[in-house]
């Protein structure tokens, strides 16, 4: 996974230190020796990740990351600070001016390159779902996010099943969150597997007997539905680095492996809950723009676009188990004069309701959809002449035998409707239709015929 990297150091030599590592791990690597100078590179061209060296001057650094997290195009690049952090709260401070991770030096190799692999691919998620929702606003199915509301469900897991002292703080200072604590041998075993966990804190610090452990849990949260997306954040012995870096590499959120503070746990805490909120708003509103581009907004049906390859679908099924099946045309009669009478909004209530009727009458099997602006389309598998007829009949009579009552005033207006009717040929010797266009052809013959024989009723036309 290449990139770019920005190494921000005053110390010349620590710069060519960095900068050799990374050119190694086939990273690209810019230099820069002032908070000024990096300034001038990040608005000449983003990086794709940044190494800042708090030594610079804690002040300043930290000025410095609250900015770019503020900056609506630099707010995704992930940054690690690095330093002699005197205190934890040092380390704290940084995190909370916006850094993304900081490391204390000396620090090892492994980690810093198993880190920085580990914020590019959050970061990368994160723009690919930016940028899906950028597409989807752009179709014009934008949409407000909703606030999060319901409590960050956070499972704490240990040896043993009881909260480390330091850990029970978070259940004082996170908001809104509830923390169930868990023995690790039992995390990845029954009803928790179905539970909907936002983030789970595994407490190694005691030890790990075996690195193999951590890394099973690791895989096993992570192909599972139910908690790939959730936040991982793993605390480890100070000794554990080799595991460490793993656990990033095998999708661990976050992790620390240094005595820290449990101000630093906290905050990092509700980091990854605060991305996984992100996250999820933005799946949502990615799969309700899926949702909205095959579905009609009127009626709430499905669309042409969704209608069509579903019959050539239905098409190739049936040939393939030898069945039939009858496309319908349905069109509404004279809608143009209805318009003009009661005007477009009762029309569109009446095209509502209409949608009502038809879903109402119709099984699960049964396609319905709106293809046109007065024109909808059935498709029914496993049929033949009688039930479709029967069908088209019943549908045809759910419209003209019942008035509609539109407007503010309930007002009283009596609408027909035509129905035209394509059966396919049930064996595969005959002329197979597979194409949708000439599928829904067909079936608009029918459908003319209704109307030229006078409305408000079937035609038929088999293959
Ligand atoms: P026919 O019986 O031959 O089908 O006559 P018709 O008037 O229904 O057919 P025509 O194609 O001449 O007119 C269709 C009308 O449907 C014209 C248009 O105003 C109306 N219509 C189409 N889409 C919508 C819609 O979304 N809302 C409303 N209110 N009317 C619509
Ligand atoms: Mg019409």
């Amino acid at each position: 996974m290449a990139g770019e990297i920005l190494i921000i150091d005053a110390v010349a030599t620590n710069r060519i230190v960095l900068k050799v590592k990374l050119l190694s791990a086939q990273y690209r690597v810019r230099l820069c020796e002032t908070l000024a100078e990096a300034k001038a590179e990040i608005d000449a061209s983003l990086p794709d990740l940044i190494l800042l060296d708090t030594a610079i001057g804690a002040k300043s650094v930290h000025a410095f990351c609250a900015a770019l997290k503020a900056d609506e195009h630099a707010s995704l690049i992930p940054i690690i600070a690095t330093g002699g952090f005197a205190t934890p709260h040092d380390r704290v401070a940084a995190l909370e001016a916006g850094a993304d991770d900081v490391l204390s030096k000396p620090f090892d190799d492994h980690i810093m390159q198993a880190r920085i692999r580990s914020l590019l691919r959050g970061r990368d998620a994160r723009q690919e779902l930016r940028m899906r929702e950028g597409t989807r606003t752009a179709l014009g199915f934008a949409e407000a996010y909703s606030e999060f509301t319901a409590p960050t469900q956070m499972i704490v897991a240990s040896h043993g099943d009881t909260l480390a002292p330091d850990l029970g703080y978070l259940a004082k200072t996170l908001e809104n969150v509830q923390i169930t604590a868990s023995a690790t041998e039992s995390i990845t075993r029954g009803t928790l597997r179905q539970y909907p966990v936002d983030l789970f804190l595994l407490d190694f610090r005691a030890g790990l007997s075996d690195d193999k452990v951590l890394y099973r849990i690791l895989s096993e949260l992570r192909s599972r539905s139910a908690t790939r997306h959730a936040g991982i954040m793993a605390l480890l012995p100070a000794d554990a680095r080799h595991a460490a870096a793993m656990a990033l590499d095998l999708g661990a959120s976050d992790i620390v492996y240094s005595t820290v503070d449990a101000d630093e746990i906290r905050h990092r805490c509700a980091v990854l809950i605060q991305a996984k909120h992100e996250a999820d708003a933005l799946r949502r509103t990615v799969e309700s723009g899926l949702e909205a581009a095959i579905t009609d907004p009127l009626t709430g049906l499905f669309n042409r676009r969704y209608a069509m390859p579903h019959l050539s679908r239905l098409s190739a099924e049936s040939r393939k188990n030898g069945r039939q099946f009858a496309i319908m045309a349905l069109d509404l009669d004279h809608f143009k004069s209805v318009n003009d009478t009661y005007g477009h909004s009762a029309g569109d209530e009446i095209l509502r309701q209409t949608a009502q009727r038809l879903q109402g009458n119709l099984r699960a099997v049964d396609l319905l959809a709106r293809i046109g602006g007065e024109e909808f389309l059935v498709a029914i598998p496993n049929s033949d002449v009688i039930h479709a007829k029967k069908a088209a009949e019943r549908l045809c009579q759910l419209i003209g035998g019942t008035p509609f009552f539109v407007g503010p005033d309930r007002q009283e207006v009596r609408v027909t409707m035509s129905v035209g009717v394509y059966l396919s040929d049930g064996n595969d010797t005959g002329e197979v239709v597979e194409n949708h266009g000439e599928l829904v052809n067909a079936a608009d013959v029918a459908l003319y015929a209704a109307k030229n024989g006078g409305r408000n009723k079937v035609s038929l036309s088999a293959a």
